[in-house]
């Protein structure tokens, strides 16, 4: 029973629809999504069955006894009866509320009240909408289910307070752990082997409070212990933390599973299970078989243009179907400046040849980061508006479904229209300068495809300075992500710096030179990403031999080496040693890639410099990642002990069908996101310090999705870590 003085709680979330479809799900309709911040389906006619088409909920606490109340404003035209329902949402569907409502083409509000028949987390709350004579469309708002308990406030199960990398350490690398405690005072840990004995001892480190946590924590150093073995302990007050390695190759496999992610986004092709489990083998997604509607022939949005392009192939962006040319852009960069960092680290040791993935071109005597990096240019130069049209030379900014698809969903069985948005500057400077890295990096494997990348690469630059500000719109985010940028002097000069890399020809260098950013701060705080560039084309002026003068690669270069100093003195300060200062702005969607960005520019300091302060800090930087964190949580599925395995995608959406697979080892979560920017963080998470910020469902896009910019970034920083790991320190 509720207490008297308690409100009845909603049980539904975004029934305001003011975040999308996010929560709800939607079948048998011939189309669906938000218009006007309301939920419209359009529904065929002549279904047989009024739940052969619908809208609805999923996953619902009712509770046995307590009295509920459904509420909604709705409309239909032309007129029509729908019938409201809430249900167990499985097998044997008890019904518990079904309610024929005549619609009109005016809105209405209806409200039913019902008791609830059993304990449930799965009761569901639909729109039946199937069995109409003429084909008609329903909107629905203000969608409200009250009734029952508040919910629990969510605690998450966070296990020990010593917190470690989960995975473990190099045995001649840094090894910390940071340990959750009230005390103030300086305490005993061990460090205790897989026999029990304890090998090492010492006292922590108080840190008092931490800001990106709020909670008191100290610190542990055992870099000094340098034995290899298995199943390690930290143990703090009788407290054991996770069990974790020693050993020089504990990140080895991390590279490989990491890069192979981008294989199973793959579209345009059939994904083979001999090649990475039955679980993830799939038909080819959008290659214009039925139900598919693209990508071989895809028109634009309307009025945009009236060609249509075959702009099949690419990665799947993410946990949605879109695929868009400025995150593809930085995703391809990063694979790219990955496989080129082999060409000059010190610490390189290879482990990105051909045959080290597995890939339908294995074997072809191209290394397969760039059959896999392959895959992504090819896209790219299929967004390019051909030759002849208005604004030739451009790339299109993205292709995506024309509405928002429910989850989970095979992408060959997405049967929404596809459509290309118009062409921006920032995507058109994306596919110059990753061409241009295309034009010198496949050059001794295939001349003929790296001559072809740089012409792209050309046209699309020359493209972007005769059209130098035309910006993708913040509000085309229906069906796909909007991806806007409004700022792309950074886009102009990373082009730049690929172009001059790839050419040595002045023309560039000119353009590059009259850039603000050529001596301008470009690492910010919080890590580069897609919308800020900068750092990529400076990163590659420091590290990819050139004809740049003398004194101006060697500023490029220490401006390498002056942010990373920044970012180990932040490490320094962090008790978790993140290289990002702890306020709750710096957790943003994605912070885990800008975590790995700041440790990859350390990384590179490494690289320019062999100072071991770099090489430690970079590998600590990864920590967080692995486990050492608030929640004691590892971000990558497969490694570690307790790790997300829940990210919201259509592919691998095992949390909501338990037929479908969890996403592959090696796949990135999002990561704390203190903005909550989807219903189900905010509704679960509300008032979270910046490091509790996150939940592994699949319903929390903003703080738990996968995308192929996020993986680019761990799977350079695997490899580094993996190098690390043959090399001594
Ligand atoms: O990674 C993107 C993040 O920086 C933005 O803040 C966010 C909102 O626009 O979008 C993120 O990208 C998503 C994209 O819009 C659609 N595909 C999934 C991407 C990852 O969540």
């Amino acid at each position: 029973m509720l207490p008297a003085h308690a409100e009845a709680a909603e049980q539904l979330v975004n029934g305001s629809f003011d975040e999308g479809t996010s929560g709800w799900y939607s079948y048998g309709t011939s189309s669906s999504g938000v218009s006007d911040g309301r939920m419209c389906a359009t529904t065929p006619a002549g279904l047989a069955n009024a739940w052969d088409a619908g809208v609805g909920q999923n996953d619902l606490t009712l509770l046995s006894g307590s009295e509920y109340t459904l509420s909604f404003t709705a409309s239909a035209d032309p007129a029509t009866s729908i019938k409201a329902v809430v249900q167990l949402g499985v097998d044997p569907y008890t019904g518990y509320l079904g309610q024929v409502v005549a619609l009109t083409p005016e809105a209405q509000e209806f409200s039913f009240t019902f008791t609830g028949l059993e304990d449930t987390k799965q009761a569901q709350v639909a729109f039946h909408l199937g069995g109409a004579s003429a084909e008609y469309t329903f909107c629905v708002d203000d969608v409200s289910l009250l009734g029952g308990e508040p919910k629990e406030p969510y605690v998450p199960d966070t296990g020990s307070p010593v917190r470690v990398n989960q995975v473990g350490y190099l045995p001649n690398g840094p090894k910390n752990a940071t340990v959750v405690t009230e005390a103030t005072e300086a305490t005993p840990w061990q460090l205790v082997n897989a026999a029990g004995k304890t090998v090492a001892s010492g006292t922590t480190t108080p840190r008092g409070l931490d800001a990106a946590s709020g909670q008191n924590v100290h610190t542990i150093d055992f870099s000094s212990y340098t034995k290899k073995g298995t199943g390690y302990t930290l143990v703090v007050d009788g407290q054991a933390s996770y069990p974790f390695d020693l050993a020089p190759g504990v990140y080895a496999q991390l590279r490989s599973d990491a890069l192979q992610f981008f294989y199973i986004q793959r579209s345009g092709i059939a994904i083979e299970g001999d090649l990475v489990g039955s679980q993830y083998a799939r038909a080819a997604g959008h290659i214009g078989v039925d139900p598919n509607q693209g990508d071989t022939d895809v028109p634009c949005q309307a009025g945009v243009c009236d060609y249509q392009l075959d702009v099949s192939g690419g990665w799947y962006d993410a946990g949605d179907h879109g695929k868009y040319v400025v995150n593809g852009g930085i995703a391809t960069y990063q694979l790219l400046s990955e496989f080129e960092r082999t060409l000059t680290a010190a610490t390189a040791r290879g482990g990105l040849g051909d045959g080290t993935l597995r890939l339908p071109e294995s074997d072809n005597g191209i290394p397969d980061i760039l059959d896999e990096a392959r895959w992504e240019l090819d896209f790219l130069m299929k967004m390019q508006v051909p030759a002849g049209e208005d604004l030739a030379g451009m790339a299109h900014h993205k292709v995506h479904d024309a509405n928002w698809t429910g989850l989970p969903l095979d992408p060959a069985a997405d049967p929404q229209v596809r459509e290309l948005h118009p062409p921006s500057t920032a995507a058109t400077l994306n596919l110059a300068a990753t061409a241009a890295q295309c034009g010198r990096l496949y050059r001794k494997y295939d001349a003929a495809y790296a001559a072809k990348c740089l012409t792209a690469a050309r046209t699309a630059y020359a493209a972007a300075v005769a059209n130098p500000a035309v910006y993708a719109s913040a509000s085309d985010g229906t069906g796909g992500g909007a991806y806007s940028d409004n700022d792309v002097s950074d886009e102009f000069y990373w082009a730049a710096a690929e172009l001059y890399l790839t050419t040595g020809e002045q023309q560039y260098l000119t353009d590059l030179k009259a850039s603000k950013h050529f001596s301008g701060e470009v690492f910010a705080t919080t890590g580069f990403s897609w919308p800020s560039t900068a750092a990529l084309g400076r990163l590659d002026l420091a590290t990819v031999p050139s004809k740049l003068p003398a004194a101006d690669r060697k500023a490029a270069r220490q401006s390498v080496i002056t942010a990373a100093d920044a970012y180990l003195a932040t490490q320094k300060a962090e008790a978790y040693a993140l290289p990002m200062p702890g306020s709750a702005s710096n957790y943003f969607w994605g912070s885990n890639s800008a975590i790995i960005n700041n440790v990859i520019v350390i990384a590179t300091a490494y690289d320019l410099t062999k100072k071991a302060a770099y090489r430690n800090g970079a590998l600590q930087g990864m920590d967080y990642v692995l486990g050492r964190n608030a929640l004691n949580q590892s971000y990558v599925t497969g490694w570690g002990d307790k790790y997300s395995q829940n990210q919201h995608s259509r592919m691998y959406g095992h949390q909501s069908n338990a037929a479908l697979p969890n996403p592959p080892a090696g796949s990135l979560a999002g990561g704390a996101n203190a903005s909550l920017d989807d219903p189900f963080a905010q509704q679960l998470l509300a008032g979270c310090a910046p490091q509790f910020c996150y939940v592994d469902d699949i319903q929390s896009y903003a703080t738990n999705e996968v995308a192929i910019n996020w993986n680019s970034a761990l799977s350079w920083i695997a490899s580094f870590m993996a190098d690390q790991g043959v090399v001594r320190g």
